[in-house]
């Protein structure tokens, strides 16, 4: 039996970045898919037996089960001594990073894509909401690559997995990516990596109900 297994599903970028860090670390990992599009993050047997929090990714290892993923990228960088912070300085900016990740990089974007690009909502006045904030977060990133090649510098870090979980997909959202050269760049470098692969070749996915 795998030593980790993960709760997640293809269509998740959230899930992504636990996985890519599991690839890239070369972890003995199983995937369990969640039937996401089914419903089975609203299931009360999930939240009871998976995740009170109602979302994947969730990571169990050893008697342990975590959820979010800037949780379970910390766990996995500290276990495998891979992708870590080698100081403290590294480690609140690491932090610093997976949090504004998790507000606002990964989050409007992540929703921007889901409505747009999977619901097929069409133009409304939320998506342009989200648009405008992704565009504002995808900004501030592009600026601050565009000086060096991994958010803390030299080095990739878990840091850059978590901020990475949702740009290798191209579904429809409204944003022009040729305009941010140095996320594309950075995106490069990451896919570069030994063991990177792609969310579609990593995670299994979810059904569509
Ligand atoms: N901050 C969380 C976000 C997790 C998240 O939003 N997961 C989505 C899939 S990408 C989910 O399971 N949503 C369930 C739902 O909203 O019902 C993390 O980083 O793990």
């Amino acid at each position: 039996m795998a030593d980790y297994r993960l709760h997640c599903f293809a269509e998740s970028g959230n899930s992504y970045k636990p996985a890519l860090m599991l690839a890239l670390a070369g972890c003995a990992w199983e995937p369990v898919v969640v039937d996401y599009f089914g419903g089975q993050t609203r299931d009360p047997a999930f939240r009871g037996q998976v995740n009170a929090q109602g979302e994947a990714p969730v990571l169990e290892h050893r008697g342990r089960t975590l959820s979010q993923s800037g949780v379970i990228l910390t766990y996995l960088a500290e276990q495998t001594g891979l992708y870590g912070p080698r100081t403290e300085d590294e480690r609140l900016e690491i932090l610093r990073w997976i949090l504004f990740d998790n507000h606002k990089f990964t989050s409007y974007f992540a929703t921007l894509r889901f409505m747009v690009g999977i619901q097929k909502t069409g133009e409304t006045p939320v998506t342009e909401f989200l648009r405008a904030r992704a565009l504002g977060a995808w900004g501030i990133v592009e600026a601050h690559l565009a000086g060096r090649p991994f958010l803390l510098g030299a080095r990739p870090t878990i840091a850059d997995l978590s901020l990475a979980g949702y740009v290798y997909f191209r579904e429809e959202t409204g944003i022009d990516r040729a305009a941010f050269p140095a996320i594309n760049a950075w995106a490069e470098r990451i896919a570069g990596l030994p063991g990177w692969r792609a969310p579609w070749d990593l995670l299994p996915p979810s059904t569509r109900g």
